[in-house]
C-alpha cells in the first residue's frame, strides 16, 4: 500500500468539503488543474439529479432553495447547491446574501452550498456551473440545485445544465405574463409562483395556465404543473419536492404512458447536454490553438479592428483563420 496523500480527485470522490471547495474554485477559474480534475472524476458522475432554479432577481429563489434543502434533508437525501449571482462582481453583496439565506444548513455535512459570480461571461458561466455540478455529483450529493437569475440566454443555459428546470415567478407581473418570453414557457418543467402570500398570486397562476393551454401536449407528455409557494414560511415546499420527484420519474421513464424518444426524457436531455459541452469545448480549444500556435501576438486584435472598420468581413476572416490553422505544415493538432 502506498502512503502518498490522496489526490484532489480522490478527496472529492470521498466527499471532503474542503476538496469540493478547492475543486470548484479550480473549475471556476478555468485553471488547467480544473480540467484535469473533471477528467479524473467524470466517470463517477451522472448519479446526482440536477435541479435548475431560475427566475427574475429577488423572486425568492434562494429562500426557496433553502426550504427545499430542508425538505430533501428530511427525506435523508444529500444536497449540493451552486448559486449563480450575476450582480456580485459589482456589489459583492448578493453572494453574501445567498450564504446568509442558506446558512441554516452551514453545519450540515450533507449539504454543500457555493455561490459563484458570473463575471459577465455567459459561456464561462454555463461551463463553470456545469463543472461545479459535476464536482458535487462526484462528491456523492444526491440532488444538486443550480440557482440562476433568469436574464435572457440564462434560461437556455440552465436547460443545458440541469435535468429539470424550475421557473420561479412572483405576483406583480401577472398582467405582463402574456408577454412572458416564449423561451421561459418552453423551458419550464415546473412553474413556481412564489410570494403567494402577496396580492395577485392567483391571477399569475391563471395567466400562466392560460399560456400553457395554448401549448399542445401529446399523449403522455409532461405538462408543467403550476405550484404556489411562500418560501419565507415554507408553505408549498413539500409539494414542490413531490413535483420534482414526479418529473424525475416521468423523465426517467418510470411513469406509465410515456412516449419514448420524447424531448423530455432525462437520457435525451443529458445527451443534448453532452453534445453542447463537446461542441463548446472544441470551439474553445480551437480558438486557444489559433491564438497560441497559429497567430502572431496581436494578430487577432488587428483582425477585429479591421472588422470593426468594415475593411474585412467576419466570414472571410473566419474562413481565413480556419484555413490557416489547417494548412500549417507542422500543425500540432494533426501531428
Ligand atoms: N413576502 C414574501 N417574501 C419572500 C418570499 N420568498 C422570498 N421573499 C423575500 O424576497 C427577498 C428576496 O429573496 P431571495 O431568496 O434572495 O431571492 P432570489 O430570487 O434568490 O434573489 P437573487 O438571487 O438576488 O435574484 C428576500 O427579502 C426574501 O425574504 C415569499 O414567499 N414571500
Ligand atoms: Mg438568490
Amino acid at each position: 500500500m502506498t502512503t502518498t496523500s490522496p489526490t484532489l480527485a480522490e478527496r472529492v470522490l470521498a466527499g471532503d468539503p474542503r476538496a469540493i471547495a478547492r475543486a470548484i474554485t479550480l473549475v471556476e477559474n478555468e485553471d488547467p488543474a480544473g480540467a484535469e480534475l473533471v477528467r479524473a472524476i467524470f466517470a463517477r458522475t451522472g448519479r446526482a439529479f440536477l435541479v435548475g432554479m431560475t427566475g427574475p432577481p429577488g423572486a425568492g429563489k434562494s429562500t426557496l432553495v433553502d426550504r427545499l434543502i430542508a425538505e430533501l434533508r428530511r427525506q435523508g437525501r444529500t444536497v449540493g447547491v451552486v448559486a449563480v449571482d450575476p450582480t456580485s462582481p459589482f456589489t459583492g453583496g448578493a453572494v453574501l446574501g445567498d450564504r446568509l439565506r442558506m446558512q441554516t444548513h452551514a453545519a450540515d455535512v450533507g449539504v454543500f452550498i457555493r455561490s459563484m459570480a458570473t463575471r459577465g461571461h455567459l459561456g464561462g458561466l454555463a461551463r463553470a456551473t456545469s463543472d461545479a455540478a459535476l464536482v458535487l455529483d462526484a462528491a456523492g450529493k444526491d440532488v444538486v440545485v443550480i440557482e440562476t437569475v433568469g436574464v435572457g440566454q440564462d434560461e437556455v443555459d440552465i436547460v443545458r445544465t440541469a435535468d429539470i428546470s424550475i421557473v420561479t415567478l412572483v405576483p406583480g407581473m401577472g398582467d405582463e405574463v402574456q408577454a412572458l418570453k416564449a423561451g421561459i414557457m418552453e423551458i419550464a418543467d415546473i412553474f413556481v409562483v412564489n410570494k403567494a402570500d402577496r396580492e395577485g398570486a392567483d391571477r399569475l397562476v391563471s395567466a400562466i395556465e392560460a399560456n400553457l393551454s395554448l401549448q399542445h401536449y401529446g399523449d403522455g407528455e409532461w405538462r408543467p404543473p403550476i405550484l404556489k409557494t411562500t418560501a419565507t414560511s415554507g408553505s408549498g415546499v413539500s409539494e414542490l419536492a413531490a413535483a420534482i420527484d414526479a418529473f424525475r420519474d416521468h423523465a426517467s421513464g418510470r411513469a406509465p404512458a410515456h412516449a419514448s424518444g420524447a424531448r423530455d426524457t432525462m437520457a435525451a436531455r443529458r445527451r443534448i447536454r453532452g453534445e453542447y459541452r463537446l461542441r463548446e469545448l472544441v470551439a474553445r480549444l480551437f480558438m486557444y490553438h489559433l491564438e497560441r500556435r497559429v497567430l502572431a501576438a496581436g494578430e487577432l486584435e488587428v483582425m477585429v479592428d479591421r472588422i470593426a472598420a468594415r475593411e474585412l468581413d467576419p466570414y472571410t476572416a473566419a474562413t481565413d483563420l480556419v484555413n490557416r490553422s489547417i494548412q500549417l505544415p507542422d500543425d500540432p493538432m494533426t501531428r
